[in-house]
């Protein structure tokens, strides 16, 4: 028997396992119930007890080689990829990488941060959540103004909201910095409206405040037509509107002739050869004053601005839900753009 046994072992070892048949085969002629081992513990059974020490050794020596050679071969099986088989040309380049892009509001704040900080302005910034003092009081706002309303603003307090305005930025500086302020604020601001093209409950900000002495209302005019002509060509032109903002007296909203049509009337400025762009007026006293600010010695313009209006108007976005959807069929198409 142990000659038997010896054989088998060679004969074991010169088995090649090389497919998932060959495996099969190799356990049912081996290792299953009725295979060769299974015989050969049988055939134990009935030799002399003097001999079985040493066959049982053997014998055991036999099976754990048989299993080992199933087990590291079905191993190897399932971790090969058979190349042929899935008719991969390893030569072939590989797929491109996809790279990102800037989101449009991001590339319109950036350019607008350009061209005021080409005549000094710098970029401030400050919290999403305000209280009643930097987003309504000290702006201003009388106590009943429709915009304190909970209607209109998020509120998560008592006194305490989501901005509505970047503007709460600028009275943080004016609170802690003393004139010449010449600063932009752009940010994300939240109002409680119902979402459609037009609207939406949330979009983003960009003011801008200029205060020192003897700062006039011409400056403004000035600094806006450079503004204007920077964005949206040499050629543009600007016109301002009375208007009304608590905290600015005299206040404006301005126009920039139609960057499409140039003014002669088209369907983005509904024929009219201009389309609004921006608020601005003379700093309220009262708002200095709140501030700590003297408004005899100083003066001071501001100016604001929705990036998401300028964006649909430089890259004809119709619908201002398209900002925020992240819809990559929307986003893909800046990507060239910085
Ligand atoms: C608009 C109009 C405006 C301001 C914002 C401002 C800020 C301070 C003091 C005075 Cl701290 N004014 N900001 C002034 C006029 C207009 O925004 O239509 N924005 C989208």
């Amino acid at each position: 028997m142990l000659e038997k046994i010896s054989h088998l072992i060679q004969e074991i070892e010169a088995e090649l396992i090389d497919s998932a048949e060959k495996a099969e085969q190799f356990r049912l002629k081996y290792l299953s119930k009725k295979g060769i081992l299974n015989d050969l513990f049988e055939e134990f059974k009935t030799i002399a007890n003097e001999q079985k020490k040493e066959v049982g050794k053997h014998l055991n020596i036999l099976k754990q080689k048989a299993q080992e050679k199933f087990d590291l071969a079905k191993e190897n099986l399932e971790n090969s990829v058979n190349t042929e088989e899935l008719n991969i040309d390893v030569t072939l380049p590989g797929e491109p990488f996809s790279i990102g892009s800037h989101h449009p509001i991001s590339i319109v704040r950036r350019e607008i941060i350009d061209v005021f900080s080409r005549i000094g302005f710098t970029v401030a910034e400050g919290p999403e959540i305000e209280d009643d003092w930097h987003n309504f009081t000290s702006l201003n706002f009388p106590p009943d103004h429709p915009a304190r309303d909970m209607q209109d603003t998020f509120f998560i307090e008592d006194e305490i909201a989501l901005r509505t305005h970047t503007s709460s930025i600028q009275i943080r500086v004016m609170e802690n910095q003393k004139p010449p302020i010449r600063i932009l604020a752009p940010g994300r601001v939240y109002r409680n409206e119902a979402i459609s093209a037009r609207a939406h409950c949330f979009f983003h900000q960009i003011e801008g405040l200029y205060i020192d002495e003897n700062v006039s209302f011409a400056d403004l005019k000035q600094t806006l037509l450079y503004f204007a002509k920077e964005m949206f060509g040499e050629e543009t032109n600007i016109r301002l509107r009375p208007s009304y903002f608590p905290f600015t007296e005299p206040s404006a909203e301005m126009d920039v002739s139609c960057p499409f049509c140039k003014g002669k009337g088209c369907n983005i400025c509904k024929g009219s050869g201009w389309v609004e762009i921006l608020g601005c007026g003379m700093v309220d006293p009262n708002v200095l004053e709140n501030c700590s600010i003297d408004s005899k010695k100083y003066t001071g313009y501001a100016f604001g601005m929705g990036i998401e209006r300028i964006s649909m108007l430089k890259y004809q976005v119709k619908d201002l839900r398209l900002f925020s959807e992240n819809d990559l069929r929307f986003l893909n198409q800046f990507k060239s753009v910085l």
